[in-house]
């Protein structure tokens, strides 16, 4: 076999965002510009000859062709080997898992996550190192820097290998391993939880749905949920990986997964409900009747670790994303364990898991994880959460509000602007940079301090600047101003509102209302109107 060289020239924009390169798929369908990418992640990583590479996706319109493509750069570039999971299906989260337990030189995962897929949507492309975990910003600029002067990419002129079948086979002299992408990774979670207990607790008729929203979790549920768990056939629902995702948008919230919200929120509600994302490594968790915020799940979770075998000596410490509540450092502070507080991004967790400070993780954005790999993890958070009910017998909304009379609660609420026009996004948080706001009364709030949030890695002293605009006031209350690292078009402004209420005969109140005159004053400072013309964000969280 041969390796063709093929001449190219740079594509403007190659730069990752908050989690790898996410465009159209029609982008991606130009000739060169995927291939453009890979050359430039192989030529970024270091001496691949002889080396193994995990590649999957989360099964999205585009995931198959561009395996078959990254095959035969991977053969081309030297790799001895390439692990692909069945059908080009792979989750996020046993992305990692897979990297870590084979040991492997890092991994390719095809994924745009919660946006939507097909033909005119979103495609993703995004390395993972040896450690299993997103490639931390020196990478993502190295390979960034590469794509500026590429001008030559290489690849093997053979025919495509089949990934549709479990079993090994060879590409040019290159093994390509085709594996089942549910094995390894449902091991792990037997290995962290007590199974026995969540068979116990759905033999005893407790009811649960699982809204696999038609992405890759759906597998990944059914064979752990159903057949190893034993919950009843049909608990999982949209289980089957569709390349659009049923024309839906693959996103756990209470505004996309539609179905799974009428439901717990219906007639005769099951007692828990669970959603997942694209490339499932996001979770949102209902009770009946009830919605758990991921800022309180990763608390609730962090709270109630040790019920679970796999976390049974204790947590080492909690980290969050700055724009996550603060109701996790109250159960670290509970604890006397040490909570971090990192940009917005997996890739900020690496290091403090990897070093041992951390042992679980959260985002606001619906993503919960632990040292188990290196991604966040959305079925993980969901048997964490199953765990916990197994043993505190419980529902969820008692657990939830029982957190909240101990550690007082952290009403919250995130309001996305989304498709907004990008000059006038970057405008916003311009002027809003500009401010200095220390000391002014906003309403009924002084201004302790704002800033442009930056943070130096505890570990190896990197340094990432420009993470989100912080408005912080006395009474410990703050709004958050950051512009979305993860779309494909125009820009989407995320504001993130948050404060404190000690008092348990305020904890039934709508976020809306309680937090109402912080949302005034956010719409108010950043001209959010004026600016971007719109009165009223498109997704409250
Ligand atoms: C969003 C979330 C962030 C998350 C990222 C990737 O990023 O806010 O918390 O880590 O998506 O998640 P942004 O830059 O759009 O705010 V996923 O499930 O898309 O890999
Ligand atoms: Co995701």
């Amino acid at each position: 076999t041969t390796v063709k060289h093929v001449a190219t020239t740079p594509f403007d924009g190659q730069k990752p965002g908050t989690s790898g390169l996410r465009k159209k798929v029609r982008v991606f369908q130009q000739p060169h510009y995927l291939e453009n990418f890979v050359q430039a992640i192989f030529d970024s990583i270091g001496d691949v000859a002889g080396k193994t590479l995990v590649v999957g996706g989360d099964g999205r319109f585009h995931n198959r062709s561009a395996i078959q493509t990254i095959l035969k750069m991977a053969a081309a570039a030297g790799f001895a080997k390439v692990m692909v999971g069945k059908g080009g299906i792979l989750s996020t989260p046993a992305a990692s898992c897979v990297i870590r337990k084979y040991k492997t030189f890092g991994g390719i995962i095809l994924s745009a996550s919660h946006n939507p897929g097909g033909p005119d949507e979103d495609f993703g492309i995004k390395y993972n190192i040896p450690a299993g975990g997103p490639a931390p910003e020196g990478v993502t600029e190295a390979i960034y820097a590469r794509t500026t002067e590429i001008n030559e990419y290489r690849i093997l002129d053979v025919a495509d290998v089949d990934i549709e079948s479990v079993g090994d086979r060879s590409l040019g002299g290159m093994a390509v391993t085709v594996f089942d992408p549910v094995a390894d990774y449902a091991e792990l979670m037997g290995s962290l939880f007590d199974f026995d207990a969540i068979r116990a607790l759905f033999a005893g008729g407790f009811r649960m749905r699982f809204d696999a929203m038609h992405a890759v979790t759906g597998p990944y549920a059914s064979v752990i949920l159903e057949d190893i768990l034993g919950a009843p056939k049909g608990t999982v629902m949209n289980g089957i990986p569709l390349e659009d995702f049923g024309h839906g948008h693959p996103d756990p919230n209470l505004v996309h997964a539609h179905d799974l919200v009428e439901e717990m929120f219906g007639p005769d509600a099951p007692d828990f409900g669970a959603a997942s994302d694209g490339d499932g490594d996001r979770n949102m968790i209902l009770g009946r009747d009830f919605y758990v915020t991921p800022s309180d799940s990763l608390a609730v979770l962090a709270a109630n670790a040790t019920c679970a075998p796999g976390y049974a000596k204790g947590l080492a410490g909690i980290a969050r994303s700055m724009p996550t509540s603060a109701a996790a450092d109250r159960v670290a502070a509970a604890l006397g364990i040490k909570s971090y507080e990192t940009p917005t991004g997996w890739k900020f967790f690496g290091t403090l898991l990897d070093a041992g400070l951390a042992t679980l993780c959260g985002e606001e954005s619906f993503g919960t994880g632990s040292d188990h790999v290196r991604e966040k993890d959305g079925l993980w958070a969901v048997l964490l959460w199953l765990n916990v009910l197994a043993a505190r017998k419980q529902p969820v909304a008692d657990i939830v509000r029982e957190h909240w009379a101990k550690y007082g609660r952290n009403v919250y609420s995130r309001h996305d602007y989304e498709g907004i026009d990008t000059a006038a996004a970057n405008g916003l948080m311009d002027h809003l940079r500009g401010l200095s706001l220390k000391g002014q009364t906003l309403g009924a709030y002084t201004v302790a301090f704002n800033d442009d949030f930056a943070y130096t890695d505890p570990v190896d002293g990197s340094v990432s600047t420009k993470q989100g605009i912080r408005i912080v006031f006395e009474d410990g209350s703050r709004i958050v101003f950051r512009l979305s690292g993860t779309g494909t078009e125009g820009a989407t402004l995320r504001v993130y509102i948050e404060q404190y209420e000690p008092d348990p005969a305020k904890h039934g109140a709508d976020p809306q209302d309680a937090l109402a005159e912080l949302i005034k004053i956010a719409r108010d400072v950043a001209e959010i109107e004026a600016r971007t013309g719109r009165s009223e964000p498109t997704v409250i969280t």
